[in-house]
């Protein structure tokens, strides 16, 4: 089957979780797409519901499907944010910001009573760290970052080459926050939560990919059917 169709069913299933008067985080990428498509279509025959973007191609997507919005500045909490992924594991650990929106949509999440991935089976991996774990970093210092974020990988029992992203014209990649973004090829993450503390800590470190403890579901689809795993 067709991936964007599979992306397309596991948005609709997470779409079956969402009721009226609620509050939503929109997820980033080409299956958070399909979410804020179809929440659209029913948005139209009369779902009355809000959204937070993660996003300036979210809110453009949103505003586009006449989805009303919202920011964190004017609401206290979210009831669902629903998101994509770049790799889910088995403990529903993720990698996300392979798009460049993993700040926004780390706060949105934060910010959200649950958290539900959507994906096709495809990003379901046993160990995380396959897929480049991406960094957004400040630009000031950023040799000192790399050094200092070289030295967490070895802390956590990781190695791998640091790339600065490019972006258009030969400039490097600036995130909707204004900073760059250095993708970890790590290979393998043997400890996920290890990694997470010591990135959090690094000055120079906005926020990274590693999304620990945070979804509460995760939606694969796959050509056999559709499975939910739950925390
Ligand atoms: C966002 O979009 C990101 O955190 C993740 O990088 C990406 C997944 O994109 P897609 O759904 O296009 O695979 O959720």
């Amino acid at each position: 089957m067709d991936k964007e169709e599979l992306k397309r069913r596991a948005a609709a299933r997470a779409l079956e979780e969402v009721r009226g008067g609620m509050k939503l985080g929109l997820g980033t990428g080409s299956t958070a797409k399909h979410f804020v498509e179809l929440l659209g279509e029913r948005v139209r025959l009369g779902l009355e519901i809000i959204g937070v973007p993660t996003s300036e191609v979210t809110r453009a997507d949103a505003e586009r499907c006449g989805i009303r919005l919202t920011s964190l500045d004017e609401i206290d909490r979210l009831d669902i944010t629903i998101d994509g992924a770049d790799e889910v594991d088995h403990h529903l650990d993720l990698i996300k910001g392979g798009g460049g929106a993993l700040l926004r949509e780390k706060i949105v999440a934060a910010a959200s009573d649950r958290m539900i991935v959507i994906a096709d089976e495809s990003k379901l991996v046993d160990t995380l760290g396959r897929f480049p774990l991406p960094i957004e970093v400040i630009p000031f210092g950023l040799g000192a970052t790399r050094r200092a974020l070289q030295n967490a990988f070895t802390a956590a029992g990781c190695d791998g080459e640091l790339k600065l992203r490019p972006g258009k014209d030969g400039h490097a990649f600036v995130t909707d926050g204004g900073h760059w973004i250095l993708d970890a090829q790590l290979g393998r993450i043997p400890d996920a939560p290890r990694l997470a503390q010591l990135l959090s800590v690094i000055p120079g470190v906005v926020e990274h990919g590693l999304f620990v403890g945070m979804a509460s579901t995760v939606v694969l689809a796959g050509a056999d059917g559709i499975r939910t795993i739950e925390r």
